[in-house]
Formats: structure tokens, C-alpha cells, sequence
């Protein structure tokens, strides 16, 4: 199985529209192995965004992911999941996004843009590692 991690950030957890984000998976066939409702830090956030660090979004982005808990979720399905999950996010800016994605159908912000996911397999892996490290290899 392939799997990615997708964050429901603050803004989806504020509006109230984590079930409608996980539906989206699910009603797609996707699997939800691991969720967690956390607040996230910025030591974690500068682990997690460290290719960002020098850009000048940085400290907007570190201060909204922080400012309240966040859905952290293991989503898995076949190969290629890691796509399909991007595919459904929609493009970074919700101003550009599809219509029928979640960026697409929700967002009008690119800090604000509700999900995080993995962008390859690699960064699953390791980002599936930093946020449930009690999952081990098991998931
Ligand atoms: P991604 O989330 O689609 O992979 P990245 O380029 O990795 O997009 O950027 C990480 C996050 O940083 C975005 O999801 C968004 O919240 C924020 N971000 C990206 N580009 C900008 C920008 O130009 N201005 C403000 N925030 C940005
Ligand atoms: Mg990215």
C-alpha cells in the first residue's frame, strides 16, 4: 500500500470542514490508517517545511499552521496514492485550483489553502515518520 500524509490545517478545522475533506478520500476509495488532532509547534513546523525556511511566506506560514490544532491524517490506497491525494488537493493557490478540488472549491488564500499533502514518496515516508513515529514501519 501507498501511503501519504495530509494535514487538514487550522482553517479547515476552524470553518468545520474536516469531514467534508475526509470524505473526499474516503468516496475516492482512499483509506484512512491514522488521524490526530494536533497542535503543531514551530520547531515541528520548521522540521516539516524546512525547504521553505528561506522563503519570504516562511514566518506567515509557521504563525497560521500554529495558531490552532490541526487534523493530521495517514491516508493510503494503491500505487500512486501520493498523486491521487495531490490531484485532489487541487494547486497550491485556491485562486487557481479546480473547480471539484478541495483547494478549488474552498479556498480563495495561498497561506490559508486547508491541506497539506505529501508532494512524493520519499516525504510520506518521512514525513509520516515525524508526525506518527509510533507507527513504525506498521503503517
Ligand atoms: P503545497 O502545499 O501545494 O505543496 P508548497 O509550495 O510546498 O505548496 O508550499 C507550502 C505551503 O506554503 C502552501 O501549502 C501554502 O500554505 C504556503 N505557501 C506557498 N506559497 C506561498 C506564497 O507564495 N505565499 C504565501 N503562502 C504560500
Ligand atoms: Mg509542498
Amino acid at each position: 500500500m501507498e501511503k501519504t500524509l495530509v494535514i487538514c490545517k487550522p482553517d479547515a478545522v476552524e470553518r468545520g470542514l474536516v469531514g467534508e475533506i475526509i470524505g473526499r478520500f474516503e468516496h475516492k476509495g482512499l483509506a484512512i490508517l491514522a488521524s490526530d488532532l494536533r497542535l503543531l509547534d514551530s520547531e515541528v513546523l520548521g522540521h516539516h517545511y524546512s525547504e521553505h525556511t528561506e522563503k519570504p511566506f516562511f514566518g506567515d506560514l509557521v504563525a497560521f499552521m500554529s495558531r490552532s490544532p490541526a487534523m493530521l491524517l495517514v491516508v493510503g490506497g494503491p500505487e500512486g496514492t501520493v498523486g491521487v491525494v495531490r490531484t485532489l488537493m487541487g494547486a497550491t493557490d485556491p485562486t487557481q485550483a479546480a473547480p471539484g478540488t478541495i483547494r478549488g472549491d474552498f479556498g480563495l488564500a495561498v497561506t490559508e489553502n486547508l491541506v497539506h499533502g505529501s508532494d512524493a514518496v520519499e516525504s510520506a515516508l518521512r514525513e509520516i515518520g515525524m508526525f506518527f513515529p509510533e507507527l513504525g514501519a506498521g503503517v
